[in-house]
């Protein structure tokens, strides 16, 4: 299988908001430490490229939003603030890492979603909040069965120390027999994964009556459970407010803060079913040059996750690799093309026992010969207890299995 790797190292994020991107601001770390950002000067710059640069210890880099003041309210709109990361190929991810920059404040709530379709679809991979039933409308402590395997999990956001990592296999019992856990398999399957930032403070007040708030509020909270957005709807800031006008307005008054990650990590291995044991960029990739990454195919298997079977191996249905078995596609090596205009009819292997099988294709194998013969014509496989050599009835006429 091919390496395990953090899949995002150099890989391109799209972030929602960066600091300064429209000029100079002003933004505050956790103490009174405030400083400019400016998107348009090198050394005021916290571009989103800092977030999968070389992560290294002695010269940190950030990305940064744009400041903006603490909620009100719990009733106040959610910041959403997004990091999309857009891998290009499918990966089997096993962690989500996010290193939050020194000084800056750790968020209170966050939502990791994934995609398997380059973007098009996402689904929710896992929560972190103080307030998880509130925000999120999810119980803080659920506990994944068999039955529930591919259900995104609130974990207490409380807990956040400098960096977070949400493991996706982690707690699901499936785990130890993953090669043979299909509903695992598509869990851990993203191309793109995106981490949206709903709260960086909760109001200390609220935060007190979270006990009773479990109980009492986890019916009303239910139905708003998927879309948190949709709960702040009409309260508040609206899309089409101007921020940077509050932004600057609030400055003098309350202390501006922001989210801060100095690193955005994805640790798992390129997808290729088993079949492969290296990812390759292939193609020019036109102007850019960055070509497609997809996987090297062994085991006569095609595709750029290693998902079908070549043209002529479908002896067998195709199956990912365990590692117990390699589940090799199978059929004939040989070259066909001169047998194209052989019409169907009835087969007789030149070599009695030599039978090697019949696929979907209507592919027939006898000894060293590959006859293309019509679907069913020949029937299946040989049946059980007929002996090899024996006259069997197959389509036309009888012949030797
Ligand atoms: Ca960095």
């Amino acid at each position: 299988m091919p390496d395990f790797v953090n899949a995002a190292f150099g890989k391109p994020v799209e972030a929602s908001s960066t600091c300064g991107s429209s000029g100079p601001v002003r933004y505050c770390d956790s103490a009174p430490d405030c400083h400019i950002c400016d998107d348009s000067n090198p050394k005021r710059r916290y571009p989103a490229s800092f977030l999968t640069d070389l992560n290294n210890l002695s010269n940190v880099t950030c990305w940064r939003s744009e400041p903006q003041p603490p909620p009100a309210s719990s009733a106040a709109p959610p910041d959403n603030v997004s990091l999309t990361l857009s891998l290009g190929k499918k990966y089997e991810l096993t962690y989500v890492s996010l290193q939050f920059c020194p000084r800056a404040v750790k968020p209170d709530s966050l939502a990791i979603y994934k995609s398997m379709d380059y973007g098009k679809t996402w689904q929710p991979w896992h929560f972190y909040s103080s307030q998880c039933r509130r925000v999120y409308g999810r119980p803080n402590r659920a506990t994944i069965t068999r039955a529930n395997e591919q259900e995104a999990l609130c974990t207490d956001g409380s807990s956040m120390a400098s960096r977070i990592a949400f493991s996706t296999l982690e707690g699901r019992p499936s785990a130890a027999d993953f090669d043979y856990s299909p509903v695992l398999q598509d869990w851990v399957t993203a191309t793109d994964v995106k981490v949206v930032f709903n709260r960086l403070y909760f109001p200390k007040s609220d935060e007190e009556e979270d006990e009773d708030d479990e109980d009492n509020n986890a019916q009303r909270d239910q139905p708003q459970a998927m879309e948190p957005s949709l709960k702040y709807k009409g309260l508040g800031l609206h899309a089409g407010d101007d921020l940077n006008s509050l932004v600057t307005t609030a400055t003098t008054t309350v202390s501006m803060s922001h989210y801060a990650v100095s690193d955005f990590a994805v640790g798992g291995r390129c997808k290729c079913n088993g079949h492969a044991s290296r990812c390759t960029n292939t193609g020019s990739g036109g102007a850019g040059g960055g070509g497609q990454l997809t996987c090297d195919c062994r085991h006569n298997t095609a595709g750029r996750e290693c998902e079908r079977c070549k043209p002529f191996h479908f002896d067998r249905p195709w199956a990912r690799a365990t590692a117990k078995d390699a589940n090799e596609c199978k059929g004939e090596d040989g070259d066909v093309s001169h047998l194209n205009g052989l019409g169907p009819g009835p087969v007789r292997p030149a070599v009695s026992g030599a039978w090697h099988g019949v696929g979907p294709a209507g592919s027939f194998v006898a000894s060293h010969m590959f006859i293309k013969i019509s679907r069913g014509l020949c029937g299946t496989r040989r049946p059980a207890g007929a002996a090899e050599g024996v006259e069997a009835e197959g389509g036309r006429g009888p012949f030797r299995w």
